[in-house]
């Protein structure tokens, strides 16, 4: 009898509870929407343009969008054109539709050597010397790391929620007993004026944490600073575990609500665990 009960109590810790929208999310879609329950290729486009900074996005874009974003329900009949807030969050937070660099231009952080890997369509490749770097003043001096900067661009990064663990390790992986307790750290690497590390609270027994928690960023010399993202499940007595990782030039962040793809430190991809995270330069 006692070890029946224990089963049902593990069964329901172990459940996975898929969190809802954060609030920017559903403001987002209520003033694209229009207020209206679902939201057409034309409002979409009109939030990629406006909101994702996507300044190009055309029309066709937003609707192969929509037909992306609605394949996972299999309509095929009387297929619909337009998206309910769950699938504008499911597109969101799609690590393939909506990811937040372009294609060219993936770094991998590896905290074993704290060096950076760049990855190039699938291949490695290397950075180009930002042109900072480059440059060779009227009397021949060259750009000084250590010299005083002033602020030119504040990044601020928002750290919604996390999912897909659940999917990449065993439900032991992180903890024997409960779920992981996962928490953030989001970080900028680049010169040392610019250098910084925050961390979202940790939040206990959850395989989709939600933290809703924003940090800022001013940045000297925002060409060569790279945010770094770890995820880690916090362990009180021993080493926290590591969750994923990775790293993004900021020169190609793109603004907006994105679905950032995490890493193993080894600069494999993992295949489901990512966060949802928000990027404003102001
Ligand atoms: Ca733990």
């Amino acid at each position: 009898m006692g070890s029946y009960r224990v089963c049902v109590f593990f069964t329901r810790k172990f459940r996975i509870v898929e969190p809802e929208p954060p609030e920017d999310v559903k403001d987002a879609f209520r003033e694209y929407a229009e207020g209206g329950k679902y939201m057409t290729a034309v409002q979409l486009q009109r939030f990629l343009v406006d909101f994702q900074g996507e300044v190009g996005a055309s029309l066709a874009h937003a609707e192969q969008i929509v037909k992306q974003a609605l394949q996972r329900h299999h309509i095929t009949k009387f297929a619909r054109h337009n998206l309910h807030l769950e699938d504008f969050h499911h597109y969101l937070f799609s690590a393939d539709l909506n990811s937040p660099i372009g294609d060219q231009v993936l770094c991998v952080f590896l905290l074993s050597s704290s060096k950076c890997m760049f990855r190039s369509n699938g291949g490695c490749g290397y950075l180009k010397k930002p042109e900072l770097l480059m440059n060779v003043g009227p009397d021949g001096q060259v750009f000084d790391p250590k010299a005083e900067l002033k602020v030119q661009k504040t990044l601020k990064v928002k750290v919604y929620m996390g999912d897909g663990w659940h999917l990449d390790f065993k439900q032991t992986h992180f903890d024997s007993y409960s779920p992981p307790d996962f928490f953030t750290r989001v970080g900028i690497e680049g010169v040392p004026a610019d250098k910084k590390m925050f961390e979202t609270k940790i939040k206990e027994d959850k395989w989709s944490p939600v933290w809703d928690e924003e940090f800022k960023f001013e940045l000297t010399v925002p060409e060569l600073a790279l945010l770094r993202v770890e995820v880690l499940d916090y362990d009180m007595s021993e080493t926290n575990d590591f969750g994923g990782q990775t790293c993004l030039l900021v020169s190609e962040l793109k603004q907006g609500i994105r679905a950032v793809p995490l890493y193993y430190k080894k600069g494999e991809k993992l295949n489901n665990a990512r966060l949802l995270m928000r990027f404003d330069f102001v």
